[in-house]
């Protein structure tokens, strides 16, 4: 399974094409456009989504419901190209002169050769995730299929942040206005406040958990088949995240070899279990039956109100960055889109393992593994 996106923020909206659904899967169109709305939604969110209202369009591959097999085509129009269709080609209204530190804008136009940073921004912008979170969607029905759920979570914003915990239900997640399940989400939202009102931005941490993978997804044969690095570049492609960290991430580093590692015992049916997941799931690049855990660092976004020091690339001299309507945190938003590439990449390599042209083909690809597997 392969996919592309195009699109830019301002234009007249996303498109991506998705290669590699088995046929026969049956597609549900709200629990795609629910997912869209979790993205848009999430305290601490800016005027633009008051604007927009994410659905998906499915151009192609799917018909009477169900997957043909054929490359799925999807579009979300954005509904803010109707205030800019008559000035978007405009290069003196639409202009960005200057550069926001953190954002794509200076390195974008010198890379390309490019006067203005309007054309890099429209594309770096994290618009571009709606199209993904549609990918991701379709992705989690095809795992669905076999049990195989994601769950994301926000456990830290600024300076505010609850303890992880395990198998907590996606229905708590997002009865919350900042998609984290603890006591202390009205501290979050205290603290967007806050930052709202100094006109500043905020990061935070984001934890995800895969349930019910097999174990032998990924590969330690090859650098690039190794499951903590597909997922950790797919995670990494989100604009403002900056860490991904696997089970306990960087406090293993201070632990002994004896600490950390997650030993193996058998039950008295000689099936294995472990008491602990400090790895997070993945043992040799590969799936080891466990949860997949991992944490996500975003940080704050680039569109900061109260303005930071830059210049202007018309004039060459030193400023501060324009004033540009923005959301004060996306780590809510972001929470969906890690569990929606997430999902993308874990129906790639479970595809490349159990991947057959229709779905009764990867059903019984799968029975056929995992009974192997749990009988040895
Ligand atoms: C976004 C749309 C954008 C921003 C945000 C994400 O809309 P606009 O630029 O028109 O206000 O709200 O973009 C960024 C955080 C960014 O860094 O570019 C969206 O649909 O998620």
């Amino acid at each position: 399974m392969r996919y592309l996106t195009a699109g830019e923020s301002h234009n007249k909206g996303l498109i991506a094409i998705i290669e590699g659904i088995p046929a026969g899967l049956d597609i549900d169109v709200n629990k795609i456009n629910n997912v869209l709305r979790l993205r848009q939604g999430g305290y601490g969110r800016g005027n633009r989504m008051k604007i927009e209202k994410d659905k998906v369009n499915i151009y192609s591959g799917v018909r009477g419901g169900y997957t043909t097999g054929a490359p799925i085509g999807l579009v979300i129009e954005n509904k803010d190209w109707y205030n800019y269709r008559e000035i978007y080609n405009d290069d003196d209204k639409m202009k960005y002169c200057t550069p926001r530190p953190g954002h794509a804008d200076l390195v974008g136009m010198y890379k390309y050769n490019l006067s203005d940073c309007r054309d890099v921004l429209e594309r770096a912008s994290a618009r571009e995730t709606a199209i993904r979170v549609a990918v991701g969607a379709i992705s989690e029905q095809l795992l669905e299929k076999f049990n195989i759920t994601i769950v994301s979570y926000v456990y830290s914003i600024g300076t505010i942040s609850s303890a992880i915990k395990s198998n907590v239900p996606k229905d708590l997640v997002y009865n919350s206005p900042v998609y984290c399940p603890f006591d202390n989400h009205e501290e979050m939202v205290k603290e967007i406040d806050k930052a709202k009102e100094e006109k500043d931005s905020l990061g935070g941490k984001v934890y995800t958990e895969v349930r019910n993978l097999p174990m032998g997804l990924g590969s330690y044969s090859q650098w690039d088949k190794k499951l903590d690095c597909r997922l950790t570049s797919q995670v990494m492609s989100i604009p403002s995240v900056k860490g991904v960290e696997f089970g306990i991430g960087f406090k293993g580093s201070k632990l002994k070899g004896s600490q950390y590692h997650d030993e193996i015992f058998l039950d008295e049916n000689k099936k294995i279990y472990r008491i602990t997941n400090n790895a997070g799931g993945i043992e040799g690049g590969m799936s080891n039956g466990q949860h997949i855990c991992f944490t996500t660092a975003i940080k704050p976004i680039p569109t900061v109100l109260k303005g930071l020091r830059t210049y202007n690339v018309e004039t060459y001299k030193e400023t501060v960055t324009d004033y540009q309507r923005s959301d004060t945190t996306v780590v809510p938003a972001a929470s969906v889109v890690v569990s929606s590439v997430t999902a993308i990449e874990i129906a790639r390599v479970f595809l490349e393992k159990f991947g057959g042209d229709s779905l009764n083909d990867v059903k019984n690809n799968f029975k056929n593994y995992v009974r192997r597997v749990e009988r040895q």
